[in-house]
């Protein structure tokens, strides 16, 4: 009984568990804490598959840097449970609580100014995600807490010089076999691409629209028969499209 009331109570303050993308790295560097990042000021969900909100998070911390990147380059993304990483000594929830299970996501969209485009009519791409291992049954979420909240990707070799904005995503399904209860952390890096692709997106979606609240990736009940937050040994498709291939 005392068990079960700790983890009501747990599962109340999972205000607690949340975490905000904050800082970018390339090729091992360290581009600062909120340079260059478009990010919330506080650590809620997004919730709402429909909000203005699922483009960059919350309306937060803005930034004048653009991040040089060439294609091909090594992305890390920093995730920490607030603004500066953890809350205080050995928290945690830093940078995610353990519950929040799921994928981590990356998008791009061009722009002609990355510091000062607006997120508005924004054509958005996949370029990578990492979902559900069935072998080993980890979650995009749980590689991202044992690399100490970076995930770290590739700029893909095809991508066109030019300016985007990077939309790195996490997408926490502890809760989402009820309705409308995933729970959307996003924030966009402003970045600008060198290199000789020349890759154009023969498909894009919007944010919002991308989604729907039904999608199987969204409304999902990530728990197995022994409540093992592992699909029951079942496959995963994170939301929206497949991540493009050069
Ligand atoms: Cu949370």
């Amino acid at each position: 009984m005392k068990f079960s009331l700790v983890t009501a109570l747990a599962c109340a303050l999972s205000v607690e568990g949340h975490a905000i993308f904050q800082k970018v790295s390339v090729n091992g560097k360290d581009q600062g804490q909120l340079t260059g990042i478009r990010a919330p000021n506080n650590n809620n969900p997004v919730q709402d598959v429909n909000s203005q909100n699922m483009i960059c998070g919350q309306s937060g911390t803005k930034s004048n840097t653009v991040i040089n990147v060439a294609a091909g380059d090594r992305i890390g993304s920093y995730w920490g449970h607030v603004i500066g990483g953890a809350q205080f000594a050995n928290d945690p929830d830093h940078p995610i609580a353990k519950s929040h299970k799921g994928p981590v996501m990356a998008y791009l969209a061009k722009v002609d100014n990355a510091a000062t485009a607006s997120l508005n009519g924004l054509k958005w791409f996949k370029i990578w995600q990492d979902g559900f291992d069935t072998g080993s049954r980890k979650w995009g979420v749980d590689n991202m807490i044992s690399n100490q909240g970076w995930v770290y990707f590739n700029m893909p070799q095809c991508i066109a010089p030019g300016q985007y904005l990077l939309r790195v995503e996490v997408l926490a399904l502890h809760s989402a076999n009820r309705p409308n209860q995933a729970q959307f952390y996003q924030s966009c890096a402003q970045i600008n691409v060198s290199g000789s692709g020349s890759f154009t997106p023969s498909q894009t979606v919007s944010f919002p629209g991308a989604y729907k609240a039904s999608d199987p990736g969204i409304s999902v009940n990530i728990y197995g028969p022994q409540g093992a937050p592992d699909m029951g040994g079942k496959p995963y498709t994170p939301p929206g499209p497949a991540p493009i291939t050069c």
